[in-house]
């Protein structure tokens, strides 16, 4: 056996039963998983894993062997690849590719979707909290609907970059973004979703796990992109709806000094009734008062207007 022939043959070897075995001792390089559904995609991932090996077990156990068994000056023998027997072979290879490897990713992903698409089945569950998530360059910004489980209201808690979940109830984000391209990915809770401008994207997930973890942006989106993480906090029920009705309260009491602000700096009412012509041609003065600061401005019924053309004729009608 030449020096070639045998590097080819450990090299063979090698890949046959080092690389698979160290991809499935390790398995998926994911973080651990912290939801409800994520075992999904873990399932996905590890029964392709499995069945790649295997396909690489074969093949390069197949080249191995034929290099070890006809090394020497015993020559293979070969065909041009035209007997049923050389047909069959890669036919029955691409086979089990197709239907075995590739039909396992097709079917099983199909029927996990149902699942893991059902976004409005979950948002219709009591229990769901729901959550406006507006990606932009380059920060996560997210909006709930406070007390009055309503959006739009001065109960609205918006929080940016750092986002509070309750423990084992369902979560339902419907996701925006304002400028470019973004994509929210929660790595522990199996959920990647693109934010593409002028859409709205929705997705659920539910946490298992209290903690803290990472939201990160998986779409490179301009030059801070890596800067764009946030945190996902899960913390039991009772935390969450105490955090929840303070933090709305704090939004009320926010809009409501706003509200104040907003009227001290509005211009002071004049005490002045609104322009209105003499009630009669010629009159230098008619009865009408300034009023008080803030009083009602004195309204003129129509019977008081002045007669029609005294505007017409200046200086004249006197
Ligand atoms: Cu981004």
């Amino acid at each position: 056996m030449t020096s070639g022939r045998r590097f080819f043959a450990a090299a063979a070897l090698v890949a046959a039963v080092v690389s698979p075995g160290v991809a499935l001792a390790l398995g998926p390089s994911l973080p651990p998983d912290a939801s409800a559904e994520g075992w999904r995609i873990d399932r996905l991932f590890s029964s392709t894993h499995v069945l790649v090996a295997l396909v690489a077990v074969v093949a390069f156990g197949g080249l191995a062997l034929a290099l070890l068994r006809y090394r020497g000056p015993r020559a293979a023998s070969y065909s041009h690849g035209t007997t049923g027997r050389a047909i069959a072979w890669p036919l029955a290879a691409a086979a089990f590719v197709l239907l075995v490897v590739d039909g396992n990713l097709f079917v099983t992903s199909t029927l996990d979707l149902r699942t893991l698409t059902d976004v409005r089945a979950k948002a219709e569950d009591p229990d769901a909290v729901k959550i406006q998530l507006t990606a932009r360059q380059w920060s996560w910004e997210a909006r709930y609907p406070g007390p009055d489980d309503t959006f739009g209201t001065a109960q609205d808690v918006v929080v940016t970059d750092h986002l509070r979940i309750p423990v084992g109830r369902p979560v339902v984000v419907q996701l925006a973004s304002v400028d470019v391209v973004h994509a929210l990915n929660l790595p522990n809770f199996r959920v990647k979703l693109q934010a593409i401008p002028g859409r709205i994207g929705s997705v659920w997930f539910q946490a298992e796990k209290k903690g803290r973890f990472e939201i990160a942006c998986a779409q490179h989106c301009g030059t801070f992109h890596y800067k764009m993480r946030g945190v996902l906090e899960v913390v039991d029920d009772d935390t969450f709806e105490e955090w929840l009705a303070r933090e709305a309260d704090d939004a009320v009491r926010v809009q409501q000094e706003r509200d104040r602000a907003d009227a001290e700096e509005a211009p002071p009412r004049s005490p002045w009734p609104r322009w209105e012509e003499p009630p009669e041609a010629g009159a230098w003065s008619w009865e009408a008062g300034l009023e008080g600061e803030g009083a009602p401005l004195l309204e003129r019924s129509s019977e008081d207007r002045p007669a029609e053309g005294h505007r017409d004729e200046p200086g004249g009608a006197r």
